[in-house]
């Protein structure tokens, strides 16, 4: 039997991935970029064992076992990593056949799954990644954000720390979609993420039925899609002059653009709350009393939890702002955690 387990951290986009073009290959309709957080918080850890004796491929998530026999987007992870390493087991005899061995994976999220906390990036990456370890593949990672991103699209932006752009390509079966590093975690160590949890709940509609729910009917659609390539050529440039001013413009804009083309949608989505509002609100005014030099930029995904994005010197501020103004008896909704954002081991 072999074994391998790896983690893999969430990534929070400030430019949004919402629609895809093609839905079986997961091709996306406008580039995204995001910042992947540390892992030493929030992550998904996969086991994966394979052993020749297993009846069948298996998976427990969080402990409990999922019917796979219809998880497409599992099998397609299985099906691209077990060809390439077929592909080196026809080469090299003396290795284990272990393409064709059965796997059982066990995955955990340390986080509320599926409450818009980048569950499906962190988890499909940590997939990914697993099975390319254990079944010890050269391929690069932009290779494998490419298999990734057929297990959920943002996946593909795990493989990466720092600043990840997904790139959406052009060509019919995808082979241009790939994810690519804008910089790495140790271009911007002053930059923290604020991830506070509104709620642990899971979402009422899906990411993936969500939008394309939105391609199918929202006219303003059509309008994010003409801004989004001008907002990925200013926030990389703001990223490389960690221009914070930029990046925080561009971040909450796009998060507003984000829900407004849900709310567009018919029937509308709903992924913000009241309290999610509120940190929208609160932030406005904590950057406006500052002349409006941007201290905090928030983001929210297809969820109620607000990201905030702030410079390490004034995060402690922001921490005591939001506590004093959204204070919370349950412990789960008052954790607050600063993450400088980290590469993936
Ligand atoms: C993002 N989200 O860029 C955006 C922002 C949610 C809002 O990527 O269908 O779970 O598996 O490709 O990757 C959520 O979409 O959807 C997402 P699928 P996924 O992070």
């Amino acid at each position: 039997m072999s074994s391998v387990t790896c983690t893999a951290p969430v990534n929070i986009a400030v430019i949004k991935y919402w629609g895809k073009r093609d839905t079986q290959l997961i091709l996306p309709t406008n580039d995204s970029l995001s910042v992947t957080l540390s892992q030493d918080i929030l992550h998904s850890k996969t086991s994966i064992s394979a052993n020749k004796g297993y009846a069948q491929d298996r998976l427990w998530l969080n402990g409990i076992e999922e019917d796979i026999t219809k998880n497409k987007r599992m099998h397609n992870c299985f099906r691209e990593t077990r060809a390439l390493r077929q592909r080196m087991e026809k080469e090299d005899p003396d290795l284990l056949p272990l393409s064709t061995y059965p796997l059982h994976v066990c995955s955990e999220n340390n986080f509320p799954t599926a409450a818009g906390l980048a569950s499906s990036a962190s988890g499909l990456a940590a997939l990914v990644f697993t099975l390319a370890k254990l079944f010890d593949l050269p391929t690069s990672m932009t290779d494998l954000s490419r298999i990734a991103r057929q297990g959920s699209g943002s996946a593909c932006r795990s493989l990466f720390g720092g600043f990840v752009a997904w790139e959406m390509g052009s060509e019919a079966d995808g082979s241009d979609s790939r994810a690519v590093q804008i910089a790495p975690d140790t271009h911007w160590p002053e930059l923290e993420a604020l991830v506070c949890v509104v709620s642990d709940a899971k979402k009422g509609t899906s990411s993936t039925s969500g939008m394309q729910q939105t391609i199918e009917s929202s006219p303003l659609m059509k309008e994010r899609l003409r801004v989004v390539p001008g907002r990925m050529d200013a926030m990389k440039q703001a990223i490389k002059d960690k221009n914070f001013q930029t990046f925080a413009e561009l971040t909450m804009r796009d998060s507003n653009q984000f829900h407004s083309v849900c709310l567009d949608t018919f029937p509308p989505i709903f992924y913000l709350n009241d309290t999610s509002r509120g940190i929208i609100q609160l932030i406005h005014e904590y950057n406006a009393a500052n002349n409006g030099v941007y201290k905090a930029a928030y983001t929210y995904d297809a969820g109620p939890n607000a990201v905030i994005y702030a410079t390490k010197e004034n995060m402690k501020e922001i921490i005591e702002l939001i506590g004093h103004y959204f204070p919370s008896s349950d412990e789960k909704k008052s954790t607050y955690f600063t993450d400088p954002y980290n590469v993936l081991e």
